[in-house]
């Protein structure tokens, strides 16, 4: 891979000394570039958008960058500086924060790198959740006064529950891959529960609970940790930042990160939903978010869960069956795997439920 050219749009005058690609996100290509500058070394990550998936991606950098904006302006007010709290892009000559590169065909943006930094793909003390969900709060909670109607719909229906079954089943009745055969028994489990599933979308369009600005791709992941304190510092990966609800995020992180086992665990006797996990990031997100989470939303947390968890189930086996067209894999069958785990999960979910329920109404009497 050449970065040169990509770096020099960027203005980046050092000399490119090491590169890496990092192995995480099932979307774009993600790599790290250290550039040797007269006295030091400088960090930067170098992503090439999956323009399959973002079919506009002038409209996720225009997204992203007014949304950073925001945050900064956050950040200076409250703590006098924005340094590792938030991410940076770099722009171009021409005012653009991305570049094309073989022919058009290829889409990138660079952001600063944030230093002393960790991801985790798992919650590995429960510390950490509760952290994570502050930090996704929080977010949600500097963009709660951000002009919601000034951001692209990236991804139309990204979160829209009821459409992901449709697409869902379109892909059973084409079965392009040729693979329903083998999946029938998954595809029942899920289309038991669709009736259910269009809550969220429901109580949206009829007001009962309001559209905020959100995420929409909380997975722990998303969020750099301090290497020395393991505090949360910068939520990343805004490329499906939009309106939608917080319950989307809320499930969409617990989905992720109560699991006891990662997202494409074949062994799904080790796949069940912490409780103490979801006690966590329940605590950690609803005291960030104040009081502007209405009574309406904390009651529909748990639901939250089970849906997004059931959305993913549907958007994994559509894949497979698709012919794993969407989602990186690095199997045959990963899609299924990953599917199977959503699936077990939220089986475990509907046997805890009246857990789930207890919980929710302890963290807000706190
Ligand atoms: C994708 O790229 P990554 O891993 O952050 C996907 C999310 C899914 C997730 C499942 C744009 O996110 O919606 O929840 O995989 N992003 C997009 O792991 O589809
Ligand atoms: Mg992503």
């Amino acid at each position: 891979m050449d970065f040169q050219p990509i770096a020099d749009h960027f203005g980046i005058t050092g000399k490119i000394v090491h590169t890496e690609e990092i192995h995480s996100g099932n979307i774009n290509r993600t790599y790290l570039v250290a550039v040797q500058e007269a006295d030091s070394q400088k960090e930067y990550v170098f992503q090439k958008i999956n323009t399959f998936v973002f079919k506009k991606p002038e409209e996720v950098m225009d997204n992203i960058l007014k949304v950073t904006e925001h945050i900064k302006k956050k950040l200076i007010e409250t703590h006098g500086c924005y340094h590792r709290r938030v991410l940076s892009f770099l722009v171009g000559d021409d005012g653009k924060p991305y570049y094309y590169t073989a022919g058009n065909k290829h889409f990138w943006r660079v952001y600063e790198y944030i230093n002393h930094a960790v991801a985790y793909d798992q919650v590995i003390k429960p510390e950490l959740f509760y952290e994570a969900g502050r930090s996704f709060g929080e977010f949600q909670d500097w963009l709660s006064d951000f002009p919601a109607q000034s951001l692209a719909e990236i991804i139309p229906s990204f979160h829209n529950t009821p459409v992901r079954y449709e697409t869902f089943r379109r892909s059973m009745e084409k079965d392009a891959a040729g693979r329903r055969a083998g999946v029938e028994e998954e595809i029942r489990f899920l289309l038991d529960r669709e009736a259910e599933c269009g809550v969220l979308v429901e109580k949206l369009k009829s007001g009962e609970i309001p559209y905020r600005v959100t995420h929409n791709d909380t997975k722990i992941n998303n969020i750099l940790f301090d290497n020395q304190t393991d505090k949360a510092i910068c939520v990343i990966d805004l490329d499906t930042v939009m309106p939608g609800t917080a319950l989307y995020d809320f499930g969409d992180a617990v989905r992720y990160g109560a699991s006891t086992a990662l997202e494409d665990e074949r062994d799904l006797s080790k796949v069940s939903l912490d409780l103490t996990l979801y006690e966590q990031f329940a605590k950690g997100f609803l005291e960030s978010m104040g009081d502007s989470m209405t009574a309406a939303e904390i009651a529909l947390l748990p639901q939250g869960v089970k849906i997004m968890t059931l959305e993913l189930a549907t958007r994994f086996l559509a894949d497979y069956l698709d012919g794993d067209v969407y989602f990186k894999t690095r199997s045959d069958d990963h899609n299924l795997v990953r599917a199977r785990t959503q699936i077990q999960l939220a089986r475990d979910i509907e046997a805890k439920w009246e857990q789930l329920q207890k919980i929710t109404a302890r963290c807000c009497e706190k």
